[in-house]
């Protein structure tokens, strides 16, 4: 007999690492995120459970506790990883929610694939939500997950939150099995997007598509009300803060500075190695700079680190070989023996590491095409407690609605984004103080726990309940 609980949330992977202790025994560890950090404390209180796949491609480990929250891990076969993950979820959906910036890639088994894995995940949920109880679905891998619910449980609140962008009815159009991905985000009472404008593509598609009407963001499902919003994403303000300065993490900073030749600007990137970050446009314009002779290699460095991701994806692996080439192009071209241009670092690094590198950056460059939030960029604001630091940012990525003092580019203009990286490097201290100051105000007042408290206002739950 499982636990049942008042608050659930259903993610496709679950907040826990598998490790193998000393005495090689198996262990699980929770493996820290935005996400769990802010929901934690909600979870602990309602006794709460958490839904997903716990990795791997067997069966399922039996329901579990970990620190207070109930683990309930959900299968996935090697092929529904294949056809659900990596096909459906990761080349078709995610780029054609990021304005099909790579072209979406369409094919029926994925599709059917994923239908029946978001079908197990509502079972999951419609079997561990006590009566009357609040679940809480994330992101693009689970958008039937809802409706599925619903039909199951009529008696829960569902809410669902979309960590990408949602996009305009247009494109959003081309997808074969359009209405029912729609039908399943329309059985949540709530649904949450990163941006304004994104909750207008979904009210308006609602309209376009199905014939339903609606009033400002809230729209009339069979008798019922679905309301829509914004909800940006945010991190945990007070915990990057206490990171970047930490002793430890300071004086690494310094160290790496040194190990880079001192040069006069440190310029950073840190990404997924995923084609909508942009990766390849800011090596590009770092290129165009140095080969103009407005930057110089010894004076400027950059270093990108570039997080492995979705390797078994055909885009992905595209994309690195052309990233790698751009790198191997500038270096070749303007390295000394010594003085690498550009440092590149595919792989995955420790964050305290991170926070060091954003305390060294002078400059960040963030330039994705798309991006739903973008907390890298949030990360560095609240690192820079030196308030020294530049923030250069795509008007494309989400975060750009509330870092107005950043070095706002449109990341498809070459020359728009070498001109705002160049005054980003040129800017003055007090200038770039003021500007920190402003962005750092906004995060501690709008941190991760912030965000999740409104979304779950809206949907009704209260903070006593
Ligand atoms: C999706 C949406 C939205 C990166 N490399 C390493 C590492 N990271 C951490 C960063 C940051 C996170 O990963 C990346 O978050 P982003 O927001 O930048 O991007 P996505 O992964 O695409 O996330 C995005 C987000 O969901 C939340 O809603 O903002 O728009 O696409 O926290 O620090 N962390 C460590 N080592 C690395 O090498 N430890």
């Amino acid at each position: 007999m499982v636990e049942r609980s008042s608050f659930v949330v259903v993610a496709n992977r679950l907040p826990v690492d598998e490790v193998i202790s000393e005495d090689g025994e198996r262990q699980w560890r929770p493996s820290p995120g935005g996400l769990v950090t802010a929901l934690h404390p909600v979870l602990v209180e309602h006794r709460g459970t958490w839904i997903g796949w716990a990795g791997g491609d067997g069966e399922a480990p039996e329901p579990f506790e970990l620190e207070g929250i109930n683990i309930h891990p959900v299968p996935l076969s090697a092929q529904e990883l294949e056809r659900y993950y990596e096909g459906q979820s990761n080349a078709t959906i995610w780029p054609l929610y990021h304005d099909a910036v790579e072209t979406p890639v369409y094919k029926r088994r994925w599709r059917e694939a994923y239908r029946l894995v978001n079908q197990r995940f509502a079972r999951a949920a419609a079997e561990v939500a006590a009566e009357g109880a609040t679940v809480w679905v994330q992101d693009y891998q689970l958008q039937q997950v809802p409706a599925m619910l619903r039909e199951l449980r009529p008696d829960l609140r569902i809410g669902f939150f979309l960590h990408i962008p949602f996009p305009p009815i247009e494109l959003f159009m081309q997808m074969p099995f359009r209405a029912e991905v729609l039908r399943g985000l329309l059985g949540s009472d709530l649904v949450g997007f990163q941006q304004r404008l994104a909750a207008q593509n979904f009210v308006r598609l609602a309209r376009h598509l199905l014939g339903l009407r609606y009033e400002g963001h809230s729209i009339q499902v069979d008798g019922r009300k679905v309301k829509a919003g914004a909800f940006p994403i945010s991190i945990d303000t007070a915990d990057m803060e206490r990171l970047a300065a930490d002793p430890g993490v300071q004086a690494r900073a310094k160290q790496i500075r040194a190990e880079l030749g001192d040069p006069k600007t440190i310029i950073l990137g840190v990404d997924r190695l995923d084609y909508t970050k942009g990766i390849e446009l800011r090596l590009k314009a770092f290129r165009e700079l140095l080969a103009d002779g407005r930057l110089e290699v010894g004076d400027a460095v950059m270093v990108q680190v570039a997080t492995p991701s979705r390797e078994r994806v055909e885009h992905y692996q595209t994309l690195r070989v052309r990233v790698e080439r751009e790198v191997g192009r500038i270096n070749g071209e303007f390295s000394r023996v010594g003085v690498p241009a550009v440092h590149y670092l595919h792989q995955s690094m420790p964050k305290n590491e991170l926070a060091a590198l954003y305390v060294a950056a002078d400059v960040m460059m963030v330039t994705p095409l798309r991006d739903g939030m973008n907390l890298v960029a949030k990360e560095y604001v609240a690192c820079r407690s030196d308030q020294g630091g530049a923030l250069v940012l795509s008007e494309f990525a989400g975060a750009a609605t509330e870092l107005r003092q950043s070095f706002l580019c449109n990341p498809h203009d070459p020359e728009g984004v070498k001109e705002a990286l160049l005054r980003a490097v040129a800017a003055e201290p007090a200038e770039l103080r003021r500007r920190m100051r402003v962005m750092q105000r906004h995060l501690r007042t709008h941190d991760v726990a912030a965000w999740a408290r409104a979304f779950l206002r809206e949907l009704g739950v209260d903070e006593d309940e």
